[in-house]
């Protein structure tokens, strides 16, 4: 038996993943995916007023900043049978709307873009027939001859002082490069374009949340008081701001995003043919008009697409103790009813048990535990959330704009329905949601408008906010999409404080380990997935297809080691 590929830490990723692949030759013949760090929400959560709990598990991560917060307030909500203003509803829209295109941007250009974009490469560009080329795709103004004389004079003042820094650590010149110079050059230079626009866009956040990262929530409504004849309120003035972040978000993602993702992906098409794994899709929705309640009101509907086949969408039930469980069998955590039963949330247990090799190590057991990540299943099968389940779930129930842009897309690059399952699908479902949310949001903002105008300026009930008034024992759980995936936290409140907390997050979902069936989670299987690694000591293939579900680690593993010990030592090489 051949050597393990081991890729530790993965990174351009937000905390720490491990990735062994077992070869046949050149080929990944099966792949285990490891979260190596732990920390530690649904613990400390316990015995805490349940209308703070969206503060401390908000936390769980800085990237997807604000959906453990909502995620949270909806949990306590649905325990406490809150409703909410319909203004609170729009504005959380908003927020979250506004989250997925600033990540999703994010993502592409710095921490997925360096797969498939030779920067080193951009320096033999030449800058007229960059020009020439980024005007052929788009009508973005930033494409004049010396525009990109300038990016290109920029990246080799950084090669020559032998300082890459934001682009250091990849693999320059691997032959799995494909873009010509030029592109490359185009690539680099929006890279550091959408570097300033997200620091105008994260506005939106500070101007309804108060900040980012971590915006403000409210259990009951959102903090954001509308006085239009306030300094200190959501105003006249606030208002015309956002209009002007979703205009700056619109024109970036039609001008710069989408054309970089199909001119990008009309070298990579081979990549259409591998990294899909599981077939299993799952999406809780998200986006109400009508209260979470309703979910026939959702943008994003709910539902599960088994096997690849878009012709049935199954319902979901979050609070059926039969549905989700998750699993430990492979994940260093211990179960008191034994290793290899599987638990609903409302039931779940958080029991750190580390039986790992003593690091440093050369690879890990994979007959045992191997992961801090718990494996969750939804009736027994690995589920893929993300982008791409989303996106099959709209196109599968007949949403227009999705059918639209999926066909433009396959058409554009000359590619069969099949290669939606792959890593290139996934790369590129990413991108189309982002402009079927982006659109959503100006429909959201005009209804806001409206309200306000007609004399609705209400963003909070004070309903049931006395804890007097709450059942003696309660529980709830509270969903949104966050832009990694179907995202929710199972809250029990006894006597007014919490007596569980749950959360199972998408990179769970995602990059969990096998299951006590020994099933692969989706990053595992999709690594399994017709993989060859050209050069074993710098396996740029294997990076492709994880940064593709966008991994986030400090998601997975909200659960800490109480007496801070090390754990693994990690070594970037
Ligand atoms: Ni830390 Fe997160 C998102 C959540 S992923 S990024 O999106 O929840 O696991
Ligand atoms: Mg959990």
């Amino acid at each position: 038996m051949s050597e393990r590929v081991v890729v530790d830490p993965i990174t351009r990723i937000e905390g720490h993943l491990r990735v062994e692949a077992q070869m046949e030759g050149n080929n990944i013949a099966q792949a285990y995916s490891s979260g190596t760090m732990v920390r530690g929400i649904e613990t400390i959560l316990k015995g805490r007023d349940p209308r703070d709990a969206w503060a401390f598990a908000q936390r769980i991560c800085g990237v997807c900043t604000l959906v453990h917060g909502v995620a949270s307030i909806r949990a306590v909500e649905d325990a406490l049978k809150y409703r909410i203003p319909p203004n609170a509803e729009i504005i959380r829209n908003l927020m979250i709307a506004a989250q997925y295109v600033h990540d999703h941007v994010m993502h592409f250009y710095h921490l997925h873009a360096l797969d498939w974009v030779d920067v080193v490469s951009a320096l033999s560009a030449d800058p007229k027939a960059t020009s020439e080329l980024a005007q052929s795709l788009s009508s973005w103004p930033k494409a004049s001859v010396g525009y990109f004389r300038d990016t290109q004079n920029k990246l080799k003042r950084f090669v020559e002082a032998g300082q890459l820094g934001i682009f250091a650590k990849a693999y320059w010149g691997h032959p799995a490069y494909k873009l010509p110079p030029e592109a490359n050059l185009m690539a680099v230079s929006h890279y550091l374009e959408a570097l300033e626009w997200q620091r105008d866009v994260v506005k939106l956040h500070a101007i309804f949340g108060g900040k980012n990262p971590h915006p403000m929530f409210l259990v009951g409504g959102v903090p954001s008081p509308i006085d239009l004849n306030s300094d200190s309120a959501i105003n006249a003035k606030r208002l015309a701001q956002v209009q002007e972040v979703i205009d700056k978000m619109r024109t970036f993602v039609d001008q710069v995003y989408i054309p970089d993702t199909l001119a990008v992906a009309s070298f990579y098409k081979d990549w259409g043919e591998r990294g899909e794994g599981v077939g299993n899709f799952l999406c809780y929705g998200d986006f109400p008009m009508s209260g979470m309640g309703d979910p026939s009101s959702f943008l994003i509907p709910p539902g599960v697409i088994l096997d690849r086949d878009l012709s049935k969408i199954h319902p979901i039930d979050m609070e059926s103790p039969d549905e989700i469980k998750e699993f430990v069998s492979h994940s260093w955590y211990d179960y008191s009813g034994g290793k290899d039963e599987g638990l609903h949330p409302y039931v779940g247990e958080t029991n750190l048990h580390y039986t790992g090799p003593k690091p440093p190590y050369r690879q890990l057991n994979v007959d045992e535990s191997y992961s801090w990540l718990k494996s969750p299943r939804w009736n027994g099968k690995a589920m893929e959330v993300g982008p791409l389940a989303r996106v099959l779930m709209l196109y599968a129930s007949g949403h227009e704009m999705t059918k639209e842009l999926v066909g433009m897309t396959l058409a554009k690059l000359d590619l069969p329905p099949r290669a939606l399952f792959s890593t290139l699908g996934r790369t590129a479902a990413r991108t189309l949601e982002t402009k079927i949310i982006v659109e959503a949001m100006q429909g959201w903002y005009d209804s806001l408008i409206a309200n306000i105008k007609a004399g609705d300026t209400k963003t909070f009930n004070e309903t049931q906010w006395d804890p007097s008034t709450w059942p003696k024992e309660a529980r709830g759980v509270g969903y949104t999409e966050a832009p990694r995936g179907g995202l929710a936290h199972w809250v029990v409140i006894k006597d007014g404080v919490i007596d569980n907390y749950q959360a199972v997050v998408p990179s769970t979902w995602n990059a969990g380990p096998r299951d006590a069936e020994n099933q692969a989670g989706p990053y595992e299987a999709a690594l399994q997935d017709n993989h060859q690694l050209q050069d074993p000591k710098q396996p740029i293939e294997i990076l492709r297809t994880i940064h593709s579900f966008d991994p986030c680690i400090a998601c997975a593993v909200h659960v800490t080691d109480p007496e801070g010990e090390e754990l693994v030592q990690v070594q970037i090489r």
